[in-house]
């Protein structure tokens, strides 16, 4: 093709990508992402990758744009914005309930997926091959973010935009078009750290470095029993972390935000529901094994960080004490404790699971400190 047409072709790009509300594109070169796959490299010997697959399963695959999309030639890296957080104090506004962080509030990644695909179906228009991604394992998107100066990397990790701040989510049209490569920004924080002291677990303990170890964003996802040592840091959060977000002075006048008023998840109405009403209703997020007990999970640990025992969750916490998954029943130990209905856990007391007598042992020395 000739460098008319992609000329053209950039044109058209451009022009599709503005009315369908994507920042971008910024086009970024398909040399393999070596610093990137170093540094997952580095994170994951290092420990600090827990148990996470996604990019961290095969760093060289991820990092190689071939592999998404063979005989690619240029990436177009876009942005999305979502809702941040509504003008003045959140707390008087919003329900009392499980917190869902910005990004997950709707299927924000589906619907940039959706405004991709127009974007792909243009450039195969014009006589190209087109591949979306978002969110994927066979490309790091903020590698691409930061090499095509879509955006630049903050101490938080994320790409950060000016008119937006973290409060975007990424996707690339990787293509075999020759297209013009656009300039990293090279943009840092300079002296900020307000991320880092904004962490509750202090999970960005490097410059530009993330623990996921410690990472609520993480744990929330994690199957199994939630760390006992960060319970309480979790607070009222359901799904996902923002406070390295939030904290962001980036683009803070400018970002969009969410309507006042934002309502939260009920625990002991959902905890109520079945498998189907959970996975319909919270199935766009991750879910390990969209299995519906990990939303319980969350929700329990949402309940037990509550301030105090709310009408209805005596009777929630019985069912949940006697529940098949001794992943719940030791995390309603916890809830129960938490809220001071011990007399609840009599109806543990004779239970052999490992996990719930460990919740049992760790409530009784809580028990014997407090007296
Ligand atoms: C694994 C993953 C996670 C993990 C690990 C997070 C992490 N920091 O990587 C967990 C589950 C914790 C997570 C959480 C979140 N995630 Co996530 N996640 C991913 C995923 C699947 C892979 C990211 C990856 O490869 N990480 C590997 C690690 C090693 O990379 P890194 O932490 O960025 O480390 C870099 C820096 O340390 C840098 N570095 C090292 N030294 C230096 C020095 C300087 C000066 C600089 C500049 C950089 C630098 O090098 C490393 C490699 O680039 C991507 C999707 C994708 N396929 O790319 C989404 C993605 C990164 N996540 C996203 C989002 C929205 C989130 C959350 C905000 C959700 C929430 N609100 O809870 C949080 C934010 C937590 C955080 N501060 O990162 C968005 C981020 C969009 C953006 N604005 O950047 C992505 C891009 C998904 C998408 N398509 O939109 N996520």
């Amino acid at each position: 093709m000739s460098q008319l047409a992609d000329e053209r072709l950039a044109a058209d790009i451009l022009r599709i990508s503005s009315e369908i509300g994507l920042i971008g594109p910024r086009v970024s070169g398909v040399d393999p992402f070596e610093f990137e796959r170093i540094e997952i490299e580095r994170a994951k010997n290092a420990g600090r990758a827990s148990t996470m697959a996604f990019t961290f399963n095969k760093p060289a695959r991820s990092a190689d744009p071939n592999v998404a999309l063979e005989g690619a030639k240029s990436i177009l890296s876009f942005a999305m914005a979502y809702p941040g957080p509504a003008v003045g104090p959140e707390s008087v506004q919003s329900t009392p309930g499980g917190k869902i962080a910005y990004y997950a509030k709707d299927d924000f990644y589906s619907e940039l997926r959706r405004r991709l695909r127009v974007v792909a179906d243009e450039v195969k228009s014009q006589g190209y091959r087109a591949r979306v991604t978002v969110d994927e394992n066979h490309a790091i998107d903020k590698a691409i973010a930061r090499r095509s100066g879509l955006g630049w990397m903050g101490k938080n990790t994320l790409i950060l935009t000016n008119l937006t701040g973290p409060f975007v989510i990424l996707g690339e049209v990787f293509t075999d078009a020759e297209l013009a490569k656009s300039e990293a920004s090279g943009k840092g924080c300079g002296p900020c750290e307000r991320c880092k002291v904004a962490c509750p677990t202090g999970a960005l303990d490097e410059e530009y470095r993330l623990d996921a170890r410690l990472c609520l964003s993480w744990l929330i996802q994690k199957a199994g029993p939630f760390p006992y040592e960060l319970r309480d840091s979790l607070g009222l959060r359901f799904y996902g972390c923002d406070e390295c977000l939030t904290s962001c002075p980036v683009g803070r006048k400018t970002r969009p935000r969410a309507a006042k008023g934002e309502s939260n998840v009920d625990p002991l109405f959902w905890l109520a529901r079945s498998d189907q009403d959970l996975i319909e209703h919270f199935g766009y997020m991750y879910v390990p094994k969209r299995d519906p007990d990990h939303l319980r999970r969350n929700l329990l640990l949402v309940l037990g960080n509550f301030d105090c025992a709310v009408d209805g969750v005596r009777e929630i916490l019985a069912t949940y004490l006697t529940h098949p998954s001794p992943v719940l029943r030791g995390t309603a130990v916890w809830a129960a404790a938490k809220l001071g209905l011990v007399d609840l856990l009599d109806l543990v007391s004779a239970d052999q699971d490992e996990l719930v007598r460990e919740e049992l042992a760790r409530t009784a020395i809580l028990q014997q400190s407090s007296d």
